[in-house]
């Protein structure tokens, strides 16, 4: 696999408030962590060149296990590059140090409840879920709110089928996420830990129905890695990659708008929906280019990531400059 120099990607972690870190002023924090977060300036604003025509195919190593394409013609990333340039901030921030650290993470038996406000209320074992709903691939691009992208050809179920099942009631307008809380298994979920864990996100209810919107149990045909958020994980492709939770062990469905864990940390940067917007820029860098991980150079950012024709329906009279 092609190494991906730090320097190329904007991290998303850590935005925290002074106040937080006032609050925690005893702890010592790695200069690692303060440099890597705050003090770095946008890709797009650190003086690189203008965006470049990429080069395909995005990643040699795909040739190797032939070359799945997503509905846009665009190469997916191999099976490599995937499954080891992860963000995955249970383990570290480190994108490349997540494979290593989540080789003996526990992803079976693994339960998830679904539950909240439905008439039928239910918890699964993973096989369950693998074994009741047709398992389907669904080849998205996935772009991560720092300005890289990968194309990843999951392997799941849309979640409107194990919504079907449980039956929303009429008072349900959100879903809930939560994300695994084992700090055994965790490094980075360790006491005095700055994340607000577990990791959680959410959907309007109408997201969350929408058949774009994925379950995932596996990626190139093969069982969930680790690192990409076995045993089970959402991809909301038209989202940033935040919105696509890991290792998920609990679905809530919620009358309010739920709590989620970077809007938690930083609402001016991490906003509930977090459509992609190439024309809204992130408070400290520009989301109007991409790297495509595997290609030099930078590509322009579609609108919803290139679903527009099938989600914007979604926001019919909201204002996608705004911060929601
Ligand atoms: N539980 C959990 N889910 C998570 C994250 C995380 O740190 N913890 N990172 C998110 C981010 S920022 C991105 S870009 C994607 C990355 O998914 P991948 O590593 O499979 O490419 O996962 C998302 N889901
Ligand atoms: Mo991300």
């Amino acid at each position: 696999m092609q190494k991906i120099r730090s320097s190329e990607i904007t991290p998303e972690h850590v935005y925290l408030s002074r106040r937080r870190f006032m609050r925690l002023g005893a702890l010592a924090l790695g200069s690692t962590a303060l440099t890597a977060c705050g003090g770095q300036l946008g890709e797009t604003l650190a003086g690189r060149p203008a965006p470049a025509a990429p080069t395909k195919p995005a990643d040699a190593a795909a040739d190797t296990l032939g070359i799945r394409r997503d509905e846009f013609g665009d190469p997916a990333n191999s099976f490599e590059t995937i499954s080891t340039y992860n963000n995955y901030y249970e383990f570290t921030e480190d994108k490349e140090g997540v494979a290593k650290l989540a080789a003996n993470f526990k992803a079976e038996p693994w339960k998830v409840t679904v539950g909240g406000l439905v008439s039928n209320p239910r918890t699964y074992d993973i096989d369950d879920l693998r074994r009741k709903f047709d398992q389907e691939e669904r080849i998205y691009r996935l772009r991560c709110v720092e300005g890289w992208s990968m194309v990843i050809p999951w392997i799941g179920f849309p979640l409107h089928k194990l919504l079907a099942e449980v039956q929303p009631k009429a008072e349900a307008k959100y879903v809930r996420f939560e994300s695994l809380l084992d700090p055994n298994q965790y490094p980075n979920q360790r006491p005095l830990s700055l994340y607000p864990w577990p990791y959680t996100e959410g959907l309007r209810l109408d997201e969350a129905m929408h058949d774009l919107t994925l379950m995932v149990t596996g990626l190139y045909g093969k069982p969930l890695p680790n690192s990409n958020g076995a045993p089970l994980r959402l991809a909301v492709p038209w989202k940033y990659g935040f919105k696509s939770i890991k290792a998920i062990v609990k679905i809530e469905l919620t009358a309010e708008q739920p709590k989620t864990l970077w809007n938690t940390l930083a609402p001016h940067e991490y906003g509930f929906y977090s459509n992609v917007n190439p024309q809204r820029p992130h408070p400290r860098w520009s989301q109007a280019t991409e790297r495509r991980i595997g290609e030099s150079g930078r590509r322009p950012t579609l609108m919803f990531n290139g679903y527009a024709d099938r989600v914007a329906g979604l926001y019919a009279g909201m204002d996608l400059q705004a911060n929601y």
